[in-house]
């Protein structure tokens, strides 16, 4: 190997310490800096005791801005749509036609209400409502996605949010276009142009500007997740998300260069991303790992592919399918590739994927923009327990009873019996009262 060969860990699980090796590359610290957690402390505090004259304060000094008042921090419908106008054509037409893609696949996330009537009349049921407001954190800097503006928005106005505000730090005052006409195609209400832990505090408690939210979602940095977590119970939060994860799986059909490429797309987000390729065909492991030494130096994000190869990356030998399925359910990763054949078949035996991406044609990053489907999806195999980010997230269930006279008397008689039982005499009472002659 040449001093620029590329380190990626060659796994193989006929090896004794596979198991060892395979939950070592998978170990990923959470948010957990106690430094951090106490200066967002702060800036909670002093959000929540002095609004927006600590919003501004923070904002001048963490952004290097000079604002005087919030309205210089607040961004209006007219800015967003003329940020929208003013792209290029080929921009605007894809973001929009992304939005649209996003937007036709959500709506077929909206649960309906329901209700059924029982033989003596009662009514029962569940009725679903939006959230009054949804607070939208935008990342700035090297993490400014619009696809990922329109990822969080479209669910929460398909969902039907009344209001939908966006907060989006621009250091040195440095506005995105594609962010603001991504916020205008999603139906974002309003923009503020503040970031970190004190525009979290500002929509978890409100400020005389920033209208207070039920909900704050969206990635961003170690500070903003650590107020998120904060603010959790105040308001609801999406999740906490670790790095990007791709785990490929190839039948050592598909070509190389586009496995290789595949696994880079993931492995570009930042250093800690995961890209993790399983194949039963050893040749064709070798194949890819040249294929990845020969594309990895045309790469403009070259180092930061390099370094999450060499921390967190893999190519994993398996005996068979079954034993990549085993692997696969292990991993519960966010992102799968079945780069196989017969991908419907494989998947019967996925059970833990956020995204599985299906057959050679189906790369990760059309995914990330367009497919349909959320990219916002659990990390650091959450996705054993939870979903992507969709409509359901703005919205909540109530439950509805509606008692007939003949239905009150039937419970009554129940729950009378069970109120004695924990010695809550008014609860059994109440429900006497409604017994009747019965
Ligand atoms: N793969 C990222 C989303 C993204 N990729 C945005 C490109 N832009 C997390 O799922
Ligand atoms: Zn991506």
């Amino acid at each position: 190997m040449t001093d620029n060969a590329v380190n990626v860990a060659r796994l193989s699980t006929i090896q004794d310490d596979f198991d060892t090796r395979l939950t070592a590359l998978l170990a990923w610290e959470g948010v957990s800096d106690k430094q951090v957690a106490e200066s967002v402390e702060q800036i909670i505090d002093a959000v929540r005791s002095r609004g927006d004259a600590a919003v501004i304060e923070y904002t001048n000094r963490l952004d290097r801005m000079q604002a005087r008042d919030m309205s210089e921090l607040t961004l209006d419908a007219a800015r967003l749509r003329e940020a929208y106008e003013g792209l290029p054509d080929a921009q605007r037409e894809a973001l929009a036609h992304a939005a649209e893609r996003i937007r036709l696949y959500h709506q077929r996330q909206k649960p309906e209400s329901w209700q059924y009537t029982e033989a003596d009349g009662s009514v029962l049921g569940q009725k679903v409502t939006p959230l009054d407001r949804a607070g939208i954190y935008v990342p700035g800097g090297k993490a400014a996605y619009p696809s990922s503006v329109l990822m969080n928005a479209i669910p929460a106005h398909v969902a039907g949010v009344h209001e939908i505000v966006m907060v989006v730090p621009t250091p040195d005052g440095v506005l995105n276009d594609l962010v603001l006409a991504a916020a205008y195609l999603a139906g974002v209400d309003y923009v503020f142009t503040v970031g970190g832990a004190q525009a979290v505090a500002a929509l978890a408690y409100g400020t005389q500007s920033i209208p207070r939210v039920d909900k704050v979602v969206g990635p961003g940095n170690i500070y903003v997740a650590t107020a998120k977590r904060a603010v959790f119970g105040q308001v609801g939060i999406d999740m906490i998300a670790g790095p990007s994860e791709i785990l490929v799986v190839t039948d050592g059909e598909t070509d190389p260069e586009w496995l290789a490429m595949d696994l880079f797309s993931q492995a570009e987000h930042d250093e800690d991303a995961q890209a993790i390729l399983v194949g039963w065909d050893a040749a064709h492991l070798d194949a890819v790992h040249a294929a990845i030494e020969r594309l990895l130096p045309t790469m403009e994000r070259e180092a930061i592919i390099r370094e999450s190869l060499a921390s967190r990356g893999a190519l994993i030998q398996c005996r068979d399918r079954e034993e990549a399925l085993t692997i696969i359910n292990r991993i519960a990763p966010e992102h799968l590739e079945l780069s196989v054949g017969d991908p419907e078949a494989m998947a019967e035996g996925v059970r833990h994927a956020g995204a599985i991406f299906m057959g050679r044609y189906t790369a990760e990053a059309l995914g990330d923009y367009c497919a349909g489907p959320n990219h916002v999806l659990p990390t650091s195999g959450t996705a054993r327990f939870s979903s992507p980010l969709g409509v359901y997230d703005f919205q909540k269930r109530s439950s509805l009873i509606h008692c007939s006279p003949e239905g009150a008397a039937t419970l009554g008689r129940t729950a009378s019996v069970l109120a004695r039982g924990e010695s809550l005499t008014a609860h059994a009472r109440s429900a006497e009262n409604r017994l009747g002659d019965t």
